[in-house]
């Protein structure tokens, strides 16, 4: 009987593991609906731990949105720790969901949000424990439907033989289309098989079905063509934007997880999309145009989320949380909401801006100044005018300093390594900043404990950027550049003591530049190494760099190409990229010209303040930038629990 729980096939094996709570499901606000009252099912997976997978807000979201239907339910299933993935595979307990400890294979459809690259050899992992077959074109209808979804399915081509849809762009409504689509065909008695389910939702808007798009390469490696090969499929998949927020004041009642998770506050994003166009940026590009939640529509979910879950603490996330047209009265009115109370208030990274600080002052009022973090991701001025995050070394010093002298103790700040036409003297920069904001932050708040955590990730190039076209730092560039940095800032220990300085080393970016930017040969690489043992790549005691090395070269060669080939390589301006017919919106030529314009180190203004630069995004999908302000108020204040 499908549907049914594995718990008691389960339970016995939890008793042998690690962390055995992550499995056990029952969180508040999870929900378990009664299998045969639905006509859809729906798992939906986060391919990393429960405790990175859980806070997941977009897989929250479709959660919440799905269970909502009277015709549909959702369960979570995460990716299995190595321990109990051994168990399982002795016992034969296949892959499950940690709502109903149903089998993954019996649903009709696994949904997948891949956030990040490194997460596929765990979707292989997954199908594997579930008894599902590994590529798409061996599945029949007893197979759920593989659906990937989140922002690195806007090049789903390495995992093209793995999944049966990629769906692009905002989820919320593209579920329900999906549901729609799979209730019907069922009811029908499945017409076609599931080639024709297939077919079905390759016509639903944002919908891409990779088989039936055939790629050819040309002599020097490089794709010659993609040709769609069914006329009932469009040419390009174009993307899907949800264009009032308000309409979805998702999660409502958010999940509250049962062990340690990344992320253990209440979450809710005032607005999406961004057109600051920092060039470096994946989510930024395609999640255009911005679309702010309103002020009123924000203090009811702040309200609700906080009565559903009990949490203490609020995020108030976006891309650049401080740009939300009403962010001053917003933190003002919220902070005023909820003096006294236990309730606290925060902004993620944050550019470098003074009105940042004061933000973050009024935000805190309820709680402790302990750390604020800004991103000024590149080290000297030239850089940032590269990647278009322009930034005066004196702004950052005077805004980081009056963090210092408002109380706050500890300053994170973020940059990145090996951006294009980066030099050892850009990152060298990053060294005088920090060593100068230490400076003046200790003259300015006359303390010695204050702090400053410099935070290094190695940049890889995304698709549908600016710098898709751009040549990868190599890994030993990378290494390199983060030893003279460190030992410039241990140069002087009275100061070099009170900056910390995180980094990784630039292998594994190397592998995230291959899964970006690769192409369907890549799907043989990924199989390999997860033939080979590869599994949870995001964690540098399970990432292997000469696993994923020896299998690039060997999988790799019989097509002419190789891993510098994907990664180190500049991509000339005509080349027929690996996700040229997926579309974010963005045109192609206006992000040459951009990549140009980078390159001569000149600046872009964002679109919400200045006229329209013809980007592509609001014509092609057919949206506009959305914000306000309103001129409403989150007034009359509502007491809560003191
Ligand atoms: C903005 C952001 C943040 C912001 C805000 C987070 C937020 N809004 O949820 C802040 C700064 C707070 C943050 C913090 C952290 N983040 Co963060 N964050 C991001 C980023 C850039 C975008 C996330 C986002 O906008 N979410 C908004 C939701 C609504 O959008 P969404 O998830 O894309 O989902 C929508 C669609 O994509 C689609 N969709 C998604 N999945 C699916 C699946 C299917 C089947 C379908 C049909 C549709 C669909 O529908 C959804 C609704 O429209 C992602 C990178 C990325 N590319 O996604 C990293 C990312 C998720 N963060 C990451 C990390 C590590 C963190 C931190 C742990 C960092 C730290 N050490 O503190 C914390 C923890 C926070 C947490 N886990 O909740 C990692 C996760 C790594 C992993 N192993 O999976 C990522 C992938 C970045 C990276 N490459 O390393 N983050
Ligand atoms: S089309 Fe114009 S207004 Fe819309 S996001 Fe692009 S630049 Fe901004």
């Amino acid at each position: 009987m499908t549907g049914k729980t594995l718990y008691p096939r389960l339970e016995p094996l939890l008793a042998q593991i690690q962390k055995p709570i992550q499995y056990v499901g029952g969180e508040l606000n999870s929900r378990v609906k009664p299998w045969d009252d639905v006509a859809v099912h729906w798992a939906l997976m986060y391919p990393d731990a429960y405790e990175v997978g859980l806070p997941n807000q977009g897989l929250m979201i479709l959660y919440e949105v799905l269970n909502e239907r009277p015709d549909a339910l959702a369960e979570r299933t995460y990716a299995v720790w190595p321990d109990l993935a051994a168990l399982m595979r002795e016992h034969g307990v296949p892959q499950f969901t940690v709502d109903g400890h149903r089998a993954v294979r019996d649903f009709d459809l696994l949904g997948v949000s891949f956030a990040t690259e490194l997460g596929y050899t765990n979707l292989l992992e997954a199908l594997d424990l579930a008894g599902v077959p590994l590529h798409a074109v061996d599945r029949d209808e007893s197979s759920p439907v593989v659906v990937a979804g989140g922002h690195a399915a806007f090049n789903p081509e390495p995992v093209a033989d793995f999944v049966d849809c990629a769906v692009l762009g905002d989820g919320e409504q593209v579920v329900g289309d999906i549901t729609d689509v799979v209730k019907a065909w069922k009811a029908q008695g499945r017409p076609g098989g599931r080639v024709e389910l297939l077919a079905r939702l390759a016509r639903v808007e944002g919908v891409y079905v990779p088989r039936f798009y055939a790629v050819s390469y040309g002599p020097d490696g490089a794709i010659a063509a993609v040709q769609r090969t069914r006329d009932d499929v469009p040419a390009r998949v174009a993307k899907r934007t949800v264009m009032d927020l308000d309409e979805w004041p998702y999660p409502k009642t958010p999940i509250v997880p049962l062990a340690e998770s990344v992320h253990e506050r209440m979450s809710v994003e005032i607005f999406r999309g961004c057109t600051r166009g920092c060039r470096f940026c994946q989510a930024g590009m395609i999640t255009r145009p911005v679309r702010e939640r309103t002020i009123t529509g924000i203090g009811s979910m702040v309200e609700q989320g906080l009565k559903a879950t009990g949490y203490e603490e609020v995020g108030l996330l976006s891309l650049s949380s401080a740009d939300h047209s009403e962010i001053g009265q917003l933190a003002k009115e919220l902070a005023d909401r909820y003096e006294g109370t236990n309730t606290s208030l925060s902004l993620p990274s944050t550019r470098v801006d003074a009105f940042n600080v004061t933000l973050a002052n009024e935000l805190s009022r309820n709680g402790r100044r302990s750390g604020l973090t800004f991103a000024p991701e590149g080290g000297s001025e030239r850089i940032r005018r590269v990647i278009n995050k322009t930034v005066s070394k004196e702004d950052l010093v005077r805004t980081v300093t009056t963090a210092y002298a408002n109380g706050w103790q500890q300053v994170k700040l973020y940059f990145m390594c090996g951006l294009p036409t980066e030099t050892d003297e850009d990152v060298l920069e990053i060294a005088d900043l920090a060593v100068e904001v230490i400076r003046a932050g200790r003259e300015a708040s006359g303390r010695k404990d204050i702090r400053c955590t410099v935070s290094i990730g190695g940049f890889v190039p995304k698709p549908h950027t600016p710098f898709q076209w751009a040549g990868q730092a190599s890994a030993d560039t990378i290494d390199h550049r983060l030893r003279v940095l460190r030992q410039a800032i241990n140069a002087d220990r009275r100061v070099g003591r009170s900056i910390g300085l995180r980094y990784h080393d630039g292998k594994p970016g190397v592998i995230e530049g291959l899964l970006s930017r690769g192409d369907r040969r890549v799907g043989r690489v990924i199989e390999r190494v997860w033939r080979d043992g590869g599994k949870f790549d995001g964690w540098s005691e399970h990432f292997s760099y000469e696993r994923w090395t020896t299998a690039a070269a060997e999988e790799l060669a019989p097509f002419g190409v190789d891993l510098d080939w994907f990664t180190t390589r500049e991509r000339t301006e005509h080349e027929v990229l690996p996700w040229d017919h997926l579309d974010s919106g963005l045109d192609k030529e206006w992000l040459w010209e951009d990549w140009q314009e980078a390159l001569s180190e000149e600046e872009v203004a964002d679109c919400r303040w200045t006229p329209c630069y013809d980007c592509g995004v609001c014509p092609t999908m057919g949206t506009e930038i959305q914000i306000g302000p309103t001129g409403r108020s989150l007034l009359p204040l509502t007491v809560v629990g003191r």
